[in-house]
């Protein structure tokens, strides 16, 4: 089954936002946004921009009839700044003008004048100064202090991660119409509709019920659309509530570089202690994550790094603590992993360091610490793995002794091009952290003509959600693609959605789409056996045929579902589902929290250039744990996407915010993502053949965030390919391994203070 929007797609006629036809008297918005990281507004000067041709009018915080209040996890977070600004791009004013154009030359217009405060851009001075989101938090299990005397070796070290700019290729935006009675509806860029509307209704002090928000589809989110579609949702909305005039936003790329937050950077510390036969016996690691300057999305990013401290490895000593910092840049947000890998790097790094101390192999640490089925996560769940399943598959399918020896002999012969190899297994919890979020329904309706319509609370991203959905009521039913037909993501329709995100808007709403369908095929069933007198669990219906006894029968799917309706029996059926089992206590930090766990392992194989400090992913060969994959197509792309993805966080894509929190690589010149040119040559992808239960939808587990985890490889490949070069290389912990850090570390050495 190919991905349903690839015809429209390849022709250009898919619809994006700003795609949307406009109605006549459609106005223009675009945002002040402040010039300074943190300051006291002393004076906001408007009235030039006013006088500014096409402009229409301009709006503040003065202007909000309700709440001046998008924090949705915290209320920390103003949509327009009143008395003090935060960060750098934080909006202050929204210029609404009869063009695009006027209402940027507008924007240019306007002057502020702020009393500049102390800025602050790092986590760790920003934790000294007790500038934190929420309390920090700790897991653990056993007991570290107590297990350091049983370890043969112990090493320390601290780990950054840096940010990573989403980078959709569709900006954010949004067109907020106004309808009848109050009523708005907003088409939006967004991965969670509902907040975009449980938003506007607070700003504007509106009921719920009379916002509509509705969604097409995304040219991308990545977690980036996940909280911080919301602004410009909420802009549109208010402008459009006082102007009583259709009014749209979409963001330009410097724009959204420079107004909307990022993944997450992070500084870490760890200690790992190993016994002789390098069982990990006791971790501990302290995490400052760099939130921005408000909760955004924080407490929740930084409670999955908790809970991925351990990666797929079992240690029955952990201690993990996370503090989430509030710093002057934009606010920080999901993004792919959401925190998952950031967590995942510090134990990688530990083990590598251990592993170069210690003269092996880092992957005969890895191997030797795989989870097994029973062994229990720091947070209490205990593991159904498929580690160690996904690691001998690898080497069954790869051979990574023959690999390990292609590597040595190049190195052996080559002097200025050096080869370097890591292994990376992943593991990822699958399920909302908080659980009440792991809730979905589908509204499938099938007409009197035979041609079905779905509704679910899925956003469609690229990641093919629709094209899932599609399948599963094809599926049940037992009818062809072509009859079904997947409509927007809308909140009149689907109330009370969770974001899609986690990776789990598939399971979720593909669940809940099995569930409708087989209502209402239940109901076919019985109208057909009272048609053929027969008992309904006789009845089967098979490619659009209706069999009674196993047999054949005259009575097609058309037939039976106009005779249903003449029966008055009814075609449309709304489903709820939520998964059975999980639970989290956050007040003893144990529970359940995921329906299931994805596993898997890669080996990065990278070549640098010793000369210039540049290099080329070789290739990346992987075994994934899909479950049984419902669409490989789908769910090979977004392995690929995932990896590549991740690569660039750890290799070249490079966030600069200067001392006064602005951003330096503010556009795709000074912002470096994969290209065509730098994606690995190669990537195999095998899956992994298991028939174990789960609870994704059809036995197809989630994919959207795990692959990208294995780009974290490429980082330690690059590592050990230098240290090939240069055995005496100091090089930190710090990604992303640019080929400027790569060239740095070929040429300098533990004696040299410039390493540092
Ligand atoms: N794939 C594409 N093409 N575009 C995207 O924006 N987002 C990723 C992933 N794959 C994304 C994508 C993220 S962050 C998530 S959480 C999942 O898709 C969400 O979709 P799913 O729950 O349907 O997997
Ligand atoms: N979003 C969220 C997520 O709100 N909660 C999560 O647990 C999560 N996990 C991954 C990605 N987005
Ligand atoms: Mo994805 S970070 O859950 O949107």
């Amino acid at each position: 089954m190919k991905n349903i929007d690839s015809y429209t797609h390849v022709r250009g006629e898919s619809v994006y936002l700003d795609d949307i036809p406009l109605q006549a008297g459609t106005l223009f918005a675009a945002a002040f946004d402040s010039p300074i990281a943190h300051g006291k507004i002393k004076s906001l000067d408007t009235t030039e921009a006013e006088k500014s041709e096409g402009v229409v009018r301009i709006f503040t915080a003065n202007d909000i009839p309700g709440e001046n209040q998008i924090g949705g996890i915290i209320p920390d977070e103003e949509l327009l700044a009143s008395t003090h600004v935060h960060f750098c791009g934080m909006p202050i004013a929204l210029v609404i003008a009869h063009s695009e154009e006027q209402a940027r030359a507008a924007v240019k217009k306007v002057t502020v004048e702020i009393e500049k405060l102390e800025i602050i851009t790092d986590p760790r001075f920003a934790k000294e100064k007790g500038e934190l989101i929420i309390p920090p938090r700790t897991f653990q299990i056993g007991d570290t202090s107590s297990a350091w005397k049983d370890c043969e070796y112990i090493f320390e070290g601290s780990t950054e991660t840096n940010g990573q700019e989403h980078l959709y290729i569709e900006t954010q935006g949004a067109y907020a119409v106004p309808q009848e009675n109050g009523a708005i509806r907003i088409y939006s860029s967004t991965q969670g509709p509902t907040a975009v509307q449980r938003t506007a209704a607070r700003v504007l002090n509106v009921a719920m019920n009379k916002i509509e928000v509705d969604t097409t589809r995304l040219g991308g989110g990545f977690g980036g659309k996940e909280d911080q579609a919301t602004t410009w949702g909420v802009l549109c909305a208010l402008a459009a509530y006082h102007l009583k005039k259709p009014v749209k936003y979409c963001l330009h790329r410097m724009e959204d570089m420079r107004m909307t937050g990022k993944r997450h950077p992070y500084s870490s510390d760890f200690k790992i202690g190993l016994d002789k036969n390098h069982k990990i016996i006791a971790y501990e690691a302290t995490f400052y994550q760099n939130a921005g300057a408000a909760a955004d999305l924080s407490p929740a990013v930084m409670e999955r790094t908790l809970f991925h401290c351990n990666n797929s490895y079992f240690i029955p000593n952990v201690k993990a603590t996370a503090y989430s910092c509030r710093t002057h840049l934009p606010p920080n947000t999901a993004f792919r992993g959401f925190g998952g890998p950031q967590g995942m790097f510090v134990i990688e790094a530990a083990i590598d360091k251990a592993a170069a101390a210690l003269n092996v192999p880092a992957s005969l640490i890895q191997q030797k610490n795989l989870l097994k089925t029973g062994d229990e996560f720091p947070y209490g769940q205990k593991a159904e793995s498929e580690a160690n399943e996904c690691w001998n598959k690898t080497n069954e399918v790869f051979n990574i002794q023959q690999l390990q020896k292609e590597v040595a002999d190049f190195n052996a012969t080559n002097k200025l091009y050096k080869k370097g190899m890591a292994m990376m297994p992943i593991c990822f919890g699958i399920s909302f952290t908080k659980t009440l979020m792991n809730q979905a329904r589908s509204l499938v309706h099938v007409y009197t003509d035979g041609s079905v319509g779905i509704s679910t609370g899925a956003v469609e991203m690229g990641q093919g959600v629709n094209t899932k959905m599609l399948q599963v009521a094809a599926k049940i039913f037992s009818i062809s693609p072509d009859k079904i037909k997947v409509n927007t993501t809308n909140t009149y329709r689907i109330a009370n959605t969770s974001p899609t995100a986690a990776s789990a808007a598939a399971d979720l709403n593909g669940r809940a789409t099995e569930i409708a369908c087989a209502a209402i095929l239940k109901r076919l069933q019985q109208a057909a056996a009272e048609e053929l007198k027969i008992s309904p669990d006789r009845i089967e219906i098979k490619d659009e045929w209706i069999y009674a006894n196993g047999k054949k029968t005259e009575w097609d799917w058309k037939k039976l579902v106009l005779a249903t309706y003449v029966k008055r029996i009814s075609l449309s059926e709304l489903a709820h589902y939520t998964p059975p089992g999980i639970h989290f206590d956050p007040s003893k930090e144990k529970g359940h929290p995921f329906a299931y766990h994805v596993y898997g392992t890669s080996i990065t194989t990278v070549t640098v250039d010793c000369l210039r400090g540049v290099y080329e992913i070789d290739s990346v060969k992987v075994v994934h744990d899909f479950g049984q994959s419902m669409n490989t197509m789908v769910d090979m792309g977004q392995c690929e996407g995932g990896i590549v993805q991740g690569i660039g966080w750890m290799t070249m894509e490079e966030i600069v915010y200067d001392k006064e929190g602005k951003l330096r690589s503010n556009a795709l010149s000074t912002y470096k993502v994969p290209d065509i040119y730098s994606v690995p040559k190669e990537i195999t992808i095998h899956p992994l053949e298991t028939q174990k239960e789960n609870l994704a939808v059809f036995q197809s587990k989630a994919v959207g965030e795990p692959p990208l985890m294995y780009g974290i490889g490429a980082y330690f490949a690059l590592r050990n390919a230098v240290k090939a070069f240069n055995p005496s290389a100091d090089i930190a912990y710090n990604a992303p391994m640019t080929p400027e850090k790569v060239l740095m570390s070929l040429y300098t050495s533990v004696h040299d203070n410039i390493s540092k």
